[in-house]
């Protein structure tokens, strides 16, 4: 289906002299095959890692034996937990403040962890070494399911921690328990509704792996890994292994996809290090698709209660949550640290209510550590679900239309800024029109009518509904940290003296386009055309500092450096232009890409004669240095908010419970649009993702701890079968405080998109009195629904 309105708004030119479509300029090089990614680097000498991965999910290390191992002729290394523990390295700080083996010394505490590892001359026969290692464990019992973690006599997982006697990881609440409580008091209508978000995975192209190179002779280390956040893992590297940060450079190059999955430090980049280190010589780790998806940051794990208080005409007065949140062995969640549910706090979500209450209670497991990774906005994803179930859950209960319930009781233009019940101040928004083009884009009556007519025959037609507002750009400093470093971004620009130029940044793409869309904000501003523009990223010799590229964070934050990395440059070339055309500052006007005297535009400069001059032989004015370029560390005043308005429509087959997801429309407000083409790039994807944890994806153990979902063919990721073609659209709501007015998008749609898909299931299954059911709807769940057999996961 043409989307009309997104043609008529926007000029369809391939090479814009700032934003609007264009094509990746990164393209070229990814379509040829000439990316280059870290299992790309090949170094004379390198050695190969393999790691040894417990086979149990809960066991006492016995004994270790790695002679057989170590005697093979390939073989340089065998390194156990006892080894690094010699070290000082058997343990590493995680991102949110726990611990984490390396490599198991004491215990092992989830099937997949990392028990020792073999370094040998080549991928095959360190792997076949793993096999020679033999380990005697002493089986214990394992904590699988969430809520027996805390049960009286349930196993002790972390008995690493000092004084620790339970599987308690840490309790968080936030709102107003007793305001809440006093207005579901006198509400017409409560709801309350049980739901499981359940443990899902981001399962990227290329999976994890790290390159490392230690040069004993200079006590340099280089680094090349997939990460998300360079600049944070070579601080933690600094910290860890004591190597002088100067000394440390982590490159990131082409990343195969990071969702998430690669904003966290794993015990295999620093395996590689310490291999690097023993060897003498460069030391590649490679996972295998198993490896990531039993070891790697999952997501999700939250199993919620939801409440909703409102009036008998539908509005809404108060909304309660508890939730039981999974936190695997290791609390391996990277949120800033007051944050510890990260942005959950926004469960609110777009609505103007009275009061709002969260506890929550986060548990250990014996299941890999993660926590928040996949497309996830710290945990938005969580909060939007359980906000946009419960709403439906509501509009069940009350017989209302889902549509005209959410429209009841949006926050209206006039209260932004927002403050929400749980301190959330809202930047900017205009729901209601987001919402009518997304009803007026699915011709939402007419869907209506359609379903009452299916629903005389029997057939089943569901329609979902989701509006989700978003908290990204962490953050304020003042408010947001990770392990004590602050969350700002810096940003260099420099314009040679022929009218080029480089920018460097400090986050790090993993597929989203940033060569393009850096380049864009910078021509926006400089008028110096985005192919004349190199964007440098991923390798911290050569970008400023700043947190890395997660919670959509690379527009809101870094997006706002260049832009004002950017002005800095053309302050500076203005002073330039003034001494050029001997006029006054004063007397100049910009024009995308030159100066000239007001009322006189023949008599101008361009950026690039600026350029020549400012690198030239003749004068500057008084004071001025040479060379035209700028630096910038920006720290951003508040989060930005995006929203957006999703309808889903499915047909489910009566007789095999299959769900066809058979339109789906999404209308995104991300603020300014720095490149559409992209921008829908990153919504179709993020669809994606929503239909495969909706329908299909979930991680899921057995009684004894063994990951059932260790492979492709088991854990289900959606392809182009299995999706619409998606219809999309947008209004634009800028961020007042953003100099360029955009919000960040790259998460928006996996993050709107399950709940619209879930309502729309359980909408075609009305006729059958589902209020609710459980992700993923497998034609097994759905059938449940359908009985009256369902099973809480
Ligand atoms: N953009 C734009 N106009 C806006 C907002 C964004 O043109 N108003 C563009 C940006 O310039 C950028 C892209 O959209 O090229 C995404 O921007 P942003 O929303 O700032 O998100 P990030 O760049 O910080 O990307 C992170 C986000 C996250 S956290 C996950 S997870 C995710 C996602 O991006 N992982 C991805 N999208 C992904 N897309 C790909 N291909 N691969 C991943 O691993
Ligand atoms: Cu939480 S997945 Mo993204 O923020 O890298």
């Amino acid at each position: 289906m043409t989307d009309t309105r997104q043609r008529s708004f926007e000029d369809n030119d391939q090479k814009p002299m700032g934003f609007g479509r264009m094509l990746r300029k990164e393209d070229p090089r990814f379509v040829r095959g000439r990316g280059r990614y870290t299992d790309d680097v090949q170094l004379p000498g390198m050695l190969h890692l393999a790691i040894l991965r417990s086979p149990f999910a809960h066991a006492r290390i016995v004994s270790v034996d790695t002679s057989a191992a170590a005697a093979l002729p390939e073989v340089k290394a065998v390194i156990t937990g006892a080894d690094l523990a010699g070290l000082g390295l058997a343990w590493m700080p995680t991102l949110s403040g726990d611990v984490q083996a390396v490599l198991a010394t004491d215990k092992v505490r989830f099937q997949g962890q990392e028990v020792a590892f073999v370094v040998a001359t080549d991928r095959y026969a360190a792997r076949d070494a793993l096999e020679l290692i033999d380990v005697e464990y002493d089986v214990l019992d394992p904590v699988i399911d969430v809520r027996q973690a805390l049960a009286e006599g349930a196993p002790l997982i972390r008995d690493d921690l000092d004084g620790k006697t339970d599987n308690h990881c840490f309790d968080w609440e936030t709102g107003d328990a007793d305001a809440t409580a006093a207005v579901f008091a006198k509400a017409d209508v409560v709801v309350s509704q049980d739901l499981v978000y359940p443990r899902v995975h981001p399962a990227p192209m290329e999976t994890c792996g790290s390159v490392a190179d230690f040069d004993p002779v200079e006590g340099r280390l280089k680094l090349w890994s997939t990460t998300q956040a360079p600049h944070a893992h070579r601080t933690l590297y600094a910290m860890v292994a004591g190597i002088p940060e100067h000394k440390i450079q982590v490159i990131s190059p082409d990343l195969g996809g990071g969702f998430g999955n690669k904003v966290p430090i794993y015990p295999g980049y620093v395996c590689s290090i310490v291999g690097s280190i023993v060897t003498g010589k460069p030391v590649k780790w490679m996972e295998d698709r198993s490896e990531n998806l039993i070891s790697t940051g999952f997501a999700r794990d939250y199993i919620m209660r939801g409440e909703i208080a409102a009036t008998r005409d539908g509005k809404i007065l108060a909304i309660r949550t508890n939730v039981l949140a999974d936190h695997g062995a290791f609390n391996g969640t990277a949120a800033p640290v007051k944050y510890p549910a990260g942005f959950f706090g926004v469960f609110t979500g777009s609505y103007d209510i009275e009061a709002a209450y969260c506890s929550m209670t986060a548990v250990y497991t014996n299941k890999a550590p993660g926590g928040v990774a996949y497309a996830c906005s710290f945990r938005i994803t969580e909060a939007v679900y359980l906000v946009e179930r419960i709403v439906d859950c509501l509009a069940y209960e009350l017989d209302m239309d889902p549509a005209a319930l959410r429209l009841k009781n949006f926050i209206q233009p006039d209260q932004f800024p927002y403050m929400s019940k749980t301190g959330w101040e809202y930047d900017s928004g205009d729901y209601e029109p987001t919402m009518r083009l997304a009803m007026e884009l699915a011709g939402y009556d007419e869907l209506r009518k359609e379903q009452a007519e299916k629903r005389t025959r029997g057939e089943l037609m569901g329609i979902g509904i989701s509006f989700f507002t978003e908290a990204v750009g962490a953050g304020p400093r003042k408010h947001m940290d990770i392990l004590g470093l602050g969350m700002a971004d810096g940003c260099e620009l420099r314009v040679h003296p022929t009218g080029k130029a480089v920018v460097r940044l400090s986050v790090q793409t993993q597929g989203q386009g940033h060569e393009t869309t850096f380049a864009q904000i910078i021509a926006e501003e400089i008028g110096i055309a985005p192919a004349d523009i190199d964007v440098v990223h991923g390798d911290t010799d050569n970008t400023p500092f700043g947190l890395g590229t997660y919670g959509s964070r690379s527009t809101p934050v870094s997006g706002a450096a260049a832009a004002l990395v950017a002005r800095k440059v053309r302050d500076k070339a203005r002073l330039i232009a003034s001494s050029m055309l001997e006029v006054s500052v004063a007397d100049l006007e910009w024009e995308k890409g030159s100066f000239h005297v007001k009322g006189d535009p023949g008599t101008a400069v361009t950026i690039q004669d600026i350029a020549m001059r400012a690198h030239g032989a003749g004068d500057l004015p008084d004071g001025l240095e040479g060379g035209l370029e700028a630096q910038i560390c920006y720290n951003p005043s508040n989060l930005t908010y995006p929203h957006g308005a999703y309808i889903c429509v499915v047909d489910v087959d009566p007789g095999t419970a299959v769900v066809k997801v058979r339109r789906f429309i999404a209308v995104d407000d991300c603020g300014t649009r720095i490149n559409p083409m992209i921008i829908e790039g990153q919504v179709h994807g993020g669809l994606t993702d929503g239909v495969g944890m909706a329908l299909m994806e979930m991680i899921s153990f057995d009684e004894d701890g063994n990951c059932l979902g260790a492979s492709l063919m088991d854990y289900l990721i959606p392809t182009a079968l299995e999706v619409p073609d998606w219809e999309t659209g947008f209004t634009v709501t800028p961020s007042p405080h953003h100099p360029i007015g955009a919000k960040g998008v790259g998460e928006s749609a996996t993050v709107g998109s399950p709940p619209a898909i879930v309502n729309a299931v359980v909408d075609a299954l009305k006729p059958y009195g589902v209020r609710h059911a459980d992700m993923p709807l497998t034609p097994s769940r759905v059938w449940d629904a359908m009985r009256g057999t369902a099973q809480p996961p």
